[in-house]
């Protein structure tokens, strides 16, 4: 098989008529609220990129799937798709019923007849599909984590494709791409899979795929989910097309393919190819440690980095796609370009160049040079407005102490010196200004507490994300809640933990506010560092003692501290 017949695949779309009477019959139906991840298996589902599935696996497909790789008719599937649903739901509903599954905005997207309902062995599943039960791996950890404990399965009736604001233009169903690849008369398309940003090493390799089968290529990047902490899709998509100016026009395209990824490695790969079948390409490109999920928790590769190159190789006349296997492309500095790692004969007498995902990442946020043979200068500039250097960036500055310690008059400091040095718009949420205008009917329970905090973290991981400065200075006494606030903002930039370690003796002694006297005599409940507890930070970025120094001495050690942290220039 070398040449793509390209008709139609098999949809499970019904008409535009029934669609309109299904979605009013469907009001009377038990919904179900999708996943982002089921949306994107869905999507494929109905549009044929999962061909030939018809619908959420029964337990039967879902069982050879996990043992063997193929769907109880004994066609050849990797990986599990199942619609994972909580025990609650799952109870609700008897087999031979549909359901309606709706997106997170309640748009009905399609029905299922609801054929089987079982409760998978998770860990099975795991080491059967992803080859580990190691929740290093994100699959895994998705898996025992996020998905539901109950699989339904049953077929799938497609009512209409979820809906995408975003590159619209740049989105094809398989058919749509079988229909394009027709009129312009290719009949050999060789995909290219990608999550990343194309680089220089990327683009050398799809030419050398696409002259070594004579065929033209198709860039087929995901936009669905890829691996926790990849580069968003909205950044990619701009460096795709940026990149797709220098491919030839005639033999070259680009689509967006909404995949939920697993990682799966071989498995991955396997699934990847059969997908790029049903969009009508002929061949496929497999570099090194294709949809690898990096290291397992003792610090080794899931897979081999030539496992899913094997796997394809050993189906591809099977489910009729070719591979086109790619070893990893390194930069060979006296000759100027970029050669396939293996076939460097004098690899003693040159200088081989690389620069690695984590090294690119460095230099990004340290606003370092990014050399013109590693990339274009247009994907580095996307990549630089999406990453600016540290001192660019939003960050979050979080005291926590107890009630008399100085938080806020540090903070206060703190704020003026910032502001002095402008460039980023500062905010401060004191605890005592939260509590009158965010947290007005909160008491100082546990809950209340936990939740005044969240609300802080909520806001200033906004104010980071926005490229802000934001001030706490609430007590936050559990370390539990200030780690989840952690996590919460870094996810968009630095979280500098600041305790103000004030003894309690010494707050109680300085009373400012007269509370201490009343929570001894009991007239204020829950008092923390009294009657409530305060879980000291253990690995604080930043401990500062206030008893012997300066309110402004205390805030300069913090503005020192952010120097050091590359957070200001210094
Ligand atoms: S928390 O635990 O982080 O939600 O507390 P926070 O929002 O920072 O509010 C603390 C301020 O409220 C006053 N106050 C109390 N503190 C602790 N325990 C009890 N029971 C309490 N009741 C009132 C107190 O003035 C705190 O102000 P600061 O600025 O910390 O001195």
């Amino acid at each position: 098989m070398s040449v793509s017949s390209l008709a139609p695949i098999p949809e499970l779309y019904v008409s535009h008529e029934s669609a309109q009477k299904l979605k009013v019959e469907a009001a009377d139906l038990i919904s179900w609220d999708l996943t982002p991840r089921q949306i994107c298996d869905l999507e494929l589902l109905m549009n044929g990129g999962f061909s030939p599935l018809k619908g959420f696996m029964s337990e039967a497909d879902y069982d050879g799937v996990v043992s063997e790789m193929r769907l109880a008719d004994g066609s050849l599937w990797p990986i599990p798709i199942t619609l994972d649903v909580s025990e609650e739901f799952a109870q609700s509903i008897e087999p031979g019923q549909d359901i309606a599954l709706r997106d997170q905005e309640g748009v009905i997207l399609a029905t299922l007849t609801v054929t089987d309902r079982w409760t998978p062995d998770k860990a099975r599943e795991a080491v059967g599909v992803f080859g580990s039960d190691d929740i290093a791996h994100p699959a895994v950890n998705y898996l025992h984590h996020t998905a539901g404990p109950v699989y339904l399965g049953g077929p799938v009736t497609g009512i209409q494709q979820p809906v995408h604001y975003d590159f619209r233009a740049r989105r094809d169903t398989p058919n749509e791409l079988r229909a394009l690849f027709r009129k312009l008369g290719w009949r050999k398309i060789v995909a290219f899979q990608t999550r990343n940003p194309l680089h220089r090493a990327h683009q050398e390799l799809t030419f050398r795929a696409a002259k070594e089968v004579e065929a033209n290529l198709l860039i087929h990047p995901v936009v669905g989910m890829t691996k926790p902490g990849d580069v968003d899709h909205f950044t990619r998509v701009r460096c795709y097309e940026a990149v797709l100016d220098k491919y030839p026009g005639s033999t070259t395209t680009m689509s967006l393919l909404n995949l939920a990824m697993r990682m799966a490695g071989p498995r991955e790969a396997l699934w990847h190819a059969l997908i790029r079948r049903n969009h009508g390409c002929t061949h496929f490109i497999v570099g090194r440690d294709h949809a690898g999920p990096g290291k397992n928790s003792k610090g080794e590769d899931f897979y081999g980095p030539y496992d899913a190159q094997e796997m394809v190789r050993a189906h591809q006349d099977e489910i009729g796609i070719q591979l086109v296997p790619f070893k990893h492309m390194v930069y060979v500095q006296e000759r100027a370009q970029y050669e396939p790692v293996d076939e460097i004969e004098d690899r003693d007498n040159v200088t081989i160049l690389n620069i690695s995902g984590t090294e690119l990442r460095r230099r990004l946020r340290e606003g370092l040079e990014i050399p013109d043979w590693f990339s274009f200068p247009e994907v580095v500039e996307q990549l630089r407005r999406r990453y600016p250097p540290r001192s660019q960036q939003g960050f979050t500055v979080f005291f926590t102490g107890l009630s008399g310690s100085g938080k806020s008059t540090i903070a206060n400091a703190l704020m003026i010196k910032l502001m002095e040095m402008g460039g980023r718009p500062v905010t401060l949420l004191d605890g005592d200004v939260v509590r009158k205008n965010l947290s007005s009917e909160l008491g100082f329970s546990k809950a209340h507490r936990d939740l005044n905090i969240r609300r802080i973290g909520f806001v200033a991981s906004e104010i980071t994300k926005n490229g802000g400065i934001a001030l706490c200075a609430p007590i936050a006494p559990y370390a539990t809640t200030r780690r989840a606030v952690r996590e919460e903002i870094e996810q968009y930039g630095a979280f500098v933990e600041v305790h103000v370690a004030t003894s309690l003796e010494e707050c109680e002694r300085r009373d400012r506010k007269g509370l201490y006297k009343l929570a001894r005599a009991g007239k204020i409940k829950e008092f923390t560092g009294i009657s409530d507890p305060y879980d000291v930070p253990e690995n604080p970025e930043l401990r500062v003692d206030t008893e012997g120094h300066e309110v402004d001495n205390c805030a300069h050690q913090v503005v020192l501290k952010l120097e050091q942290m590359g957070l200001i220039a210094g």
